[in-house]
């Protein structure tokens, strides 16, 4: 369906002018069961969206347009282990890590179930035996440290839970991440570990990636330093990969390689061996206790009705704001410190997925896609940029994340985090009149030409949308839930905007041109091969390497 010119989409575009005028604050008025109407319940979570710009027309019309846009049938061919994934040939099947034993389910004549299990299997022994202390090091010591190295979707999302997860750590293990390129990342974190008791988990789908490779080895002429034999890298670096062959290469022992396969995309592998990290911090029961929140989101989301389906609701919503409002960002604000890198990684899930600008025949799209994804935990984020908000000139719509237990309890610490969390979303919707604001002036004394200046500073404009999410605790199970309940929704939006949600090709060209200035940059002659801006900047730096401003690896305190 042509999708700017449907039928659905006209209308919609027609009941926005309908709604522009309408105030959130009068519906509610309206409406004593706006709450019990617009908010639906899971285990573990309740989601309010009662504070949108929404009747219950607009929901009949957004829910029209997701039905005709397919999504219950292609939820049912990703279930299923089609290749929806076309521009890969691929199919997409995290939601298959994730299922109970038992079933099979078979991709490409392999049973997907038998093969998860037996992975499951693998890291569970191996966690075992790490966090027991049987899984010693070269010199007898049990492992105390694990450095993950990996990057994007082999980090953010293990990185991601593991801050989340911090309470439910065992705490005989620490976990550190290192994915940047930049040698201050691994030196840091080298800093911190003792060779004898570190355990390395290179993660890489690909194991082609630069980053994560250049770090590896780093990493392991670190470690070689103390431990001199190589045999002992077998007991101190283990791989999740899908390249058997690539990790032998590197000298990797493949007994101690975790594998997955090509239809776990890179954004979506927490769930597998990439997980190991987390398996390792929190021990392999909280680990299951995770997948299992995000099998009960995935049974949700294939089976409830539309209409009171979590993700489709948001996702839905997200579409009302993005191509009917223009708003062109979505904050996602957690009020919990724990949660203080998710953000970043919906960043990756939302706008890797659907940051794209061609449909599903290649023909170049006409409406707004994936926007931008960004934001910071409550309450700091209302001491940065709630101002923007608040009375910035266009709206973003916002989640705000709550859970309602604190994993530590201080005083009346989680009850100002709470009354600060509603009173955000209070505050967004109601805004102040002028009046309001002109009263609160004149009643502190304020009058004249005083009064006449500041009173258009002091008016909030309201009416800005958002979505409560409460979480009865933060715990493995609703993580668990949260996370796939953003993955599914950002599938459904995907599948409106008639994208690939699943590929990302748009990461390529970045990485094939870093390929030809890497070499450049230690040319003896002057680079005039691009345009003069490039030209410039790798000539600056290539004097500046001639003038030794940048120190040779073995300077490096860290060695
Ligand atoms: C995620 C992306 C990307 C990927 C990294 C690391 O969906 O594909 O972020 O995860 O580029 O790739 P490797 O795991 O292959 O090193």
């Amino acid at each position: 369906m042509d999708l700017s010119r449907s039928a659905e989409w006209s209308a919609l575009v027609s009941h926005y002018h309908d709604l522009q005028k309408v105030r959130m604050t009068e519906l509610f008025d309206g409406d004593p069961d706006r709450f019990a109407r617009f908010s639906i319940s899971l285990k573990g979570m309740l989601v309010d969206y009662s504070k949108n710009r929404i009747i219950p027309r607009t929901m009949e019309l957004l829910m029209e347009l997701a039905r005709n846009s397919g999504v219950e049938e292609r939820r049912a061919q990703m279930f299923a282990g089609e290749p929806i994934n076309f521009t890969e040939r691929r199919a997409v099947l995290h939601t298959a890590l994730r299922r109970p034993r038992g079933t099979s389910l078979m991709v490409d004549g392999m049973d997907a179930s038998a093969e998860v299990a037996d992975v499951l299997d693998q890291m569970n022994r191996f966690t075992d035996r790490v966090v027991s202390g049987e899984w010693t090091g070269y010199s007898g010591k049990r492992m105390t440290d694990i450095v993950n190295i990996g990057i994007g979707g082999s980090d953010l999302g293990p990185y991601m839970v593991t801050e989340a997860l911090k309470p439910f750590a065992h705490g005989r293990l620490r976990v550190h991440f290192v994915s940047n390129v930049d040698g201050t990342h691994l030196a840091e974190v080298l800093k911190s570990v003792n060779p004898a008791s570190t355990l390395f988990v290179i993660a890489s789908k690909t194991f082609t990636t630069q980053e994560t490779l250049a770090n590896a080895m780093s990493a392991r002429e670190w470690f070689l330093r103390s431990a001199v034999d190589t045999a002992h890298v077998a007991r101190h670096f283990v791989a999740v990969s899908t390249n058997r062959a690539k990790v032998e290469e590197f000298g990797i022992d493949t007994e101690n390689m975790f594998r997955f396969w090509d239809w776990v995309g890179g954004r979506y592998s927490l769930w597998s061996a990439i997980g190991l990290p987390i398996a390792l911090y929190l021990g392999f029961d909280r680990f299951r206790e995770l997948l299992a929140g995000a099998h009960a989101m995935d049974e949700h989301f294939l089976n409830a009705p539309l209409e009171t389906n979590v993700p489709v609701v948001l996702a839905m919503l997200g579409i009302w704001y993005n191509n009917f409002f223009d708003a062109r960002s979505h904050a996602i604000i957690p009020y919990d410190q724990y949660l203080h890198r998710f953000p970043a990684y919906l960043q990756q899930l939302d706008m890797e997925s659907n940051g794209k600008r061609v449909d599903r025949i290649g023909q170049e799209i006409d409406y707004a896609t994936g926007p931008v994804i960004w934001g910071e935990p409550g309450t700091n984020a209302q001491h940065a940029f709630f101002q923007l908000m608040h009375q910035g000139p266009g709206i973003v719509p916002a989640d705000f994340i709550l859970p309602l237990r604190s994993q530590n309890p201080m005083g009346e610490h989680h009850d100002m985090l709470v009354a600060n969390c509603f009173a955000q979303t209070e505050a967004l919707m109601r805004g102040k009149s002028e009046d309001e604001a002109r009263a609160e002036l004149e009643a502190s004394g304020v009058e004249g030409m005083d009064l006449k200046l500041l009173l258009p500073h002091k008016v909030f404009p309201g009416n800005r949308p958002t979505n409560t999410i409460l979480l009865e605790e933060l715990d493995p199970f609703t993580l668990g839930s949260l996370i796939a309940m953003y993955e599914h929704k950002v599938f459904v939006q995907g599948i409106v905007w008639d994208i690939n949600s699943f590929d990302q090709w748009g990461v390529e060209l970045g990485k094939q041109l870093a390929k030809v200035i890497l070499p450049e940059l230690g040319s003896k002659n002057e680079i005039d091969s691009h345009d003069s801006s490039t030209n410039s900047l790798i000539n600056r730096y290539r004097e500046a390497k001639a003038e030794g401003a940048t120190p040779p690896a073995e300077q490096l305190s860290m060695f």
